[in-house]
């Protein structure tokens, strides 16, 4: 079976951006793949947290994995500091890494672009700890939105180059990106990615706002005057937008959609979108309030976290004795 592996930075609550264009897909994966999927909470700290609140971010990220579908009895799910491993994994990688490479990486550049004042070096370093975190598990697949294909793609570079350098030691993995639904933009300005750091909170979904809230932020969600229901991402980008929403949740094709609103205005069609995003937000906070009361998500991490360092640290040992640092025999 061939092995997948993904993970969210919940630098705050997930979004919708984040069940349509990863989540929902690791449960669809979950019964083909042999699945591992984590919370990625060291990468949360490239960027000071609120310690309290990152906590409670967490929490809330794993039961909505499991609230989304996610299955423990099918998918290995941990988290990453849980697995020592990959930290250290992630540190040969580094040394592994130009900085030329780093440089390039588009989150990096974006922020220095912005001017932005007091970038940590976690930040710039933390491409080569992803690379560790997919390649301790020699996973074949990496399922992400189109924002973060750069990053599989140099991970992709980084196991070449070892295996290149040292004989054959990773798997090489592909990012995998859907065709409807990698990059969800925000619904106040759809040139942007919906993001959990939207500064207004209008823009973006939170998959535990309240059912009210998330229908005010689509009914107020920008449009065009172009006055059809139209897919076409350069002049309609807005309704475009609420397209690809709709149908990734519903399955109903895109051209189908426009077609039931020929001749018809723009508020309906928002209706109708909402009724769908809260049909399908208040099915998994339903399921969220019921796993946050069942108090699994502790043994949900313990069994997890003992499955991935069985693999995790056959890896790292492999890869210690390839490079010359290990000289003790280990069982
Ligand atoms: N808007 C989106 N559309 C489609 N896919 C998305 N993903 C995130 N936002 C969208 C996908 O979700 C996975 C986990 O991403 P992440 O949350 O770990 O990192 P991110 O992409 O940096 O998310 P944010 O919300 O934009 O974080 P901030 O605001 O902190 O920078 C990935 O597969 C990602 O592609």
């Amino acid at each position: 079976m061939k092995r997948m592996l993904s993970g969210i930075k919940p630098t705050g609550q997930l979004t919708l951006g984040n069940y349509l264009g990863a989540l929902r897909h690791f449960v669809e994966y979950q019964d083909e793949y042999e699945m591992f999927v984590f919370i990625a909470n060291l990468h949360c700290v490239t960027e000071y947290q609120e310690p309290a609140q990152l906590k409670k971010n967490l929490k809330d990220a794993i039961a909505l994995y499991l609230a989304c579908g996610l299955d423990p009895e099918k998918s290995v799910i941990f988290l990453q500091t849980d697995v020592m491993e990959q930290a250290q994994l992630g540190f040969i990688m580094m040394c592994n890494t130009y900085m030329g490479e780093l440089n390039r990486m588009t989150q990096f550049k974006d922020k220095c672009a912005k001017g932005e004042k007091n970038i940590t070096s976690g930040m710039f370093v933390y491409p080569p700890l992803m690379a560790a975190d997919i390649l301790c598990y020699d996973a074949d697949y990496v399922p992400v939105g189109e924002d973060q294909k750069q990053h599989v793609e140099l991970t992709r570079d980084l196991a070449i180059r070892f295996n290149n350098k040292y004989g054959e030691t990773f798997t090489v993995p592909e990012p995998l990106v859907a065709k409807v639904g990698a990059r969800i933009m925000s619904l106040q300005d759809p040139s942007k990615k919906m993001s959990k750091s939207d500064e207004t909170n209008k823009g973006c979904i939170y998959l535990l706002d309240d059912l009210a809230v998330v229908r005010k932020k689509i009914m107020s969600a920008v449009t065009d005057m172009c006055a059809c229901v139209r897919y076409d991402k350069e002049n309609q980008s807005g309704i475009s937008n609420l397209l690809e929403i709709m149908s990734c949740i519903t399955g109903e094709p895109i051209d189908s959609i426009c077609a039931r609103y020929e001749g018809k205005g723009y508020g309906e069609f928002k209706k109708e979108v909402a009724d769908v995003v809260c049909e399908e937000i208040g099915k998994i906070q339903a399921r969220y309030k019921e796993i946050m009361e069942s108090g699994i998500i502790e043994k949900v991490l313990e069994d997890g976290a003992k499955k991935a360092r069985y693999v995790a640290h056959k890896k790292l040992d492999k890869v210690q004795r390839k490079i010359g640092i290990e000289i003790r025999k280990r069982s």
